[in-house]
């Protein structure tokens, strides 16, 4: 088995100490910083998604694959020059006004780190003005809306009228998520996209910006 393979296999079962050695052993050999990520740690985590969306990984499994992953990225990282450091795109994230359920959400943010996506994450009780200010001054391509509680889920509307009266809505594109979150729901609101678990999400934020 090749060390990329062996890399991809550790991050996969979740065995950070395992990760962080081989990383170290690979930077020492003299493997390529973004090879040791893209055909290692990310190959790994990509198939995590895949498990994970398919019900064959649990929350618990898959926050230690991600933390697999980003001991390898921080020893990575030094070596590489922030403008070749693979990014997947820019993504502003929160938990809408008046909900304080981040579990969720922050697994989403793990997993789209992984996927190499950069994420600016507001936190957790997030107003339509907080959103609208993030938009401004970090121009992503899409902006995500988590919310755990029906009564909270209309803060997500909110948020996009937000937008559009700042005219900011052609913009940027909102992807929604979280527990009483529909596809209904979204297009209801004028979402561009729901995703019902973090692995889902990922692929729609893939699939919107590309
Ligand atoms: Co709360 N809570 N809670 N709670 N809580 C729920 C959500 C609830 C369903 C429990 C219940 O009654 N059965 C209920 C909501 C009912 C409703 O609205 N219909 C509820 C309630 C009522 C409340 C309070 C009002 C309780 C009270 O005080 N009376 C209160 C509200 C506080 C507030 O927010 N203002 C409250 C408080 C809390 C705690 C603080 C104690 C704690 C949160 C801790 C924290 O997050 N740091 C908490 C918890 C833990 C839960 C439950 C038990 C678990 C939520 C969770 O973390 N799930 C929850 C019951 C349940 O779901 N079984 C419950 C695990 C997580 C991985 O899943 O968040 O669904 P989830 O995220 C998934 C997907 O939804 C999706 O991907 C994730 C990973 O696959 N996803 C996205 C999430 N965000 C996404 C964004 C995307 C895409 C996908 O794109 C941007």
């Amino acid at each position: 088995m090749s060390d990329f393979t062996s890399l991809a296999e550790l991050v996969i079962n979740g065995n950070y100490n395992g990760a962080k050695d081989l990383t170290q052993k690979m930077i020492d050999n003299g493997n390529d910083p973004l090879e040791i990520i893209n055909q290692g740690l990310m190959a790994g985590m990509n198939v995590v998604g895949v498990r994970f969306k398919a019900g064959d990984m649990y929350v618990p499994e898959v926050m230690m694959s991600a933390k697999a992953m980003s001991t390898g990225i921080e020893l990575l990282k030094p070596l590489i020059a922030d403008k070749d450091m693979p990014t997947a795109g820019k993504v502003v994230i929160g938990t809408v006004k008046g909900d304080l359920h981040d579990i969720g959400k922050k697994l989403v943010v793990m997993m789209m780190e992984s996927a190499g996506f950069e994420i600016i994450d507001l936190g957790v009780d997030i107003d339509p003005a907080a959103f609208v200010k993030a938009v401004k001054e970090h121009s992503p391509q899409v902006i995500g809306l988590s919310a755990l509680l029906t009564t909270t889920m209309l803060s997500m509307k909110d948020t996009i009228e937000a937008l559009k009266e700042e005219g900011l809505r052609d913009s940027v594109k909102v992807v929604i998520g979280g527990a009483p979150i529909s596809q209904s729901f979204a297009d209801e609101i004028g979402a561009d996209g729901y995703a019902a678990d973090a692995a889902s999400a990922t692929e729609l934020c893939r699939r919107i910006i590309a």
